[in-house]
């Protein structure tokens, strides 16, 4: 492992790019600025693919439209009308067209983290550690955040786990935004790829964007239960997919009654079939977004993507369910902290 000096940030605090890698040669390179996942190599016989989609400077980060590799907290998603309510008091939040996306303005991906590394015998990992607090974000409490990235050493597996200690009774609903690609030349659309999703329920969005209660894959283009081109999805006439500009809703993951850990939530298949991911998580949910808008936005180096290239597996709690159902939804309560657990797991076929 080893760490880089990325660049600095207005106020002059440094910005640095930690590097893991493994005994296959597979590498990640994070940020401790929004802890993001700006780069991901993994071996595949065909030589070494660059399976995520990132920035080369921090001032395209700083702007980063489509939180490209970013760390999404406090809330994941859109909280109808940027207010929640918790033991009757009601939090308004920052609010932008209707609805606070992906934490708001001043949400985890642009915050810097204090880190460190480690090495274990099993893998190499990195610690990010930062202190979100109330006063910044206006969500209730501050909470102690704790981020660790663990590549495993012998398997081509990211293990990314999530800590928020809270000394209030508060939200957290956290998840990873990286655009994953897993074609030859890292351009070839998310169309071209095979997708299949643990899931027999997912949400349709209002035009808004705000999850609407659950309903049945069944004859309708959101079902991935068995291994589907994603093109056959997008390019079907169906409302949902037209509001959203593609895929961008949340699914119920299918998990036995006595599995709290880790349970499988969809799996990525390369156009060449050369490569699978698999993603891993202890969420209920998985908001699936098929990159409908990385076309629109300008960073400073003028870097630009196209629509479709990357896809977003955002294990996370639905979107605005504090709002739809609080008594459902998972409060962070002093004693009980928030945990959960993302594993990105790659085969070379
Ligand atoms: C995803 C989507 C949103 C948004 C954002 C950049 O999380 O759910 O619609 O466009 O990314």
């Amino acid at each position: 492992m080893s760490y880089s000096y990325f660049g600095r940030l207005e106020d002059g605090r440094e910005v640095d790019a930690y590097r893991l890698v493994n005994d296959l040669g597979m590498e990640v390179t994070i940020l401790n600025y929004g802890g993001i996942i700006q780069s991901m190599i993994v071996p595949t016989s065909t030589g070494r693919r660059q399976v995520v989609l990132g920035y080369a400077s921090l001032d395209d980060y700083e702007v980063n439209p489509s939180y490209l590799g970013a760390t999404i907290g406090r809330s994941a998603g859109r909280i109808a009308k940027g207010q929640l309510t918790i033991d009757e008091k009601c939090y308004r939040l920052h609010e932008d067209n209707k609805v606070l996306l992906h934490g708001g303005q001043y949400g985890f991906h642009q915050q810097l983290m204090d880190a460190h590394f480690v090495d274990i015998p099993f893998g190499q990992q990195l610690r990010l550690y930062f202190v979100a607090k109330e006063q910044i974000d206006g969500f209730p409490g501050d909470v102690e955040i704790e981020i660790v990235y663990q590549l495993l050493r012998r398997e081509n597996t990211l293990k990314v786990t999530y800590w928020g200690f809270s000394h209030e009774k508060t939200y957290l609903n956290m998840t990873n935004h990286s655009y994953f690609n897993l074609s030859q030349d890292g351009k070839t659309s998310v169309g071209a790829h095979s997708l299949s999703i643990n899931a027999d329920r997912y949400a349709p969005i209002d035009n808004l964007s705000i999850p609407k209660p659950w309903v049945s894959v069944e004859d309708t283009p959101m079902d991935f239960r068995k291994p589907k081109r994603v093109d056959i999805t997008l390019e079907s006439l169906d409302e949902q997919i037209e509001t959203a500009n593609g895929v961008d809703h949340p699914f119920a993951l299918d998990r036995c009654e006595n599995v709290h850990g880790l349970v499988l939530g969809a799996t990525l298949l390369s156009p060449d079939e050369r490569l699978r991911l698999e993603v891993y998580t202890t969420q209920e949910h998985i908001v699936v977004y098929s990159g409908n808008f990385l076309d629109v936005g300008e960073v400073p180096s003028g870097q630009q993507f196209k629509k479709n290239q990357g896809i977003c597996f955002e294990t996370q709690e639905k979107p605005n369910l504090v709002n739809e159902n609080p008594n459902r939804c998972f409060w962070t309560v002093p004693g009980a902290p928030y945990h959960e657990e993302i594993k990105y797991v790659f085969h070379s076929l």
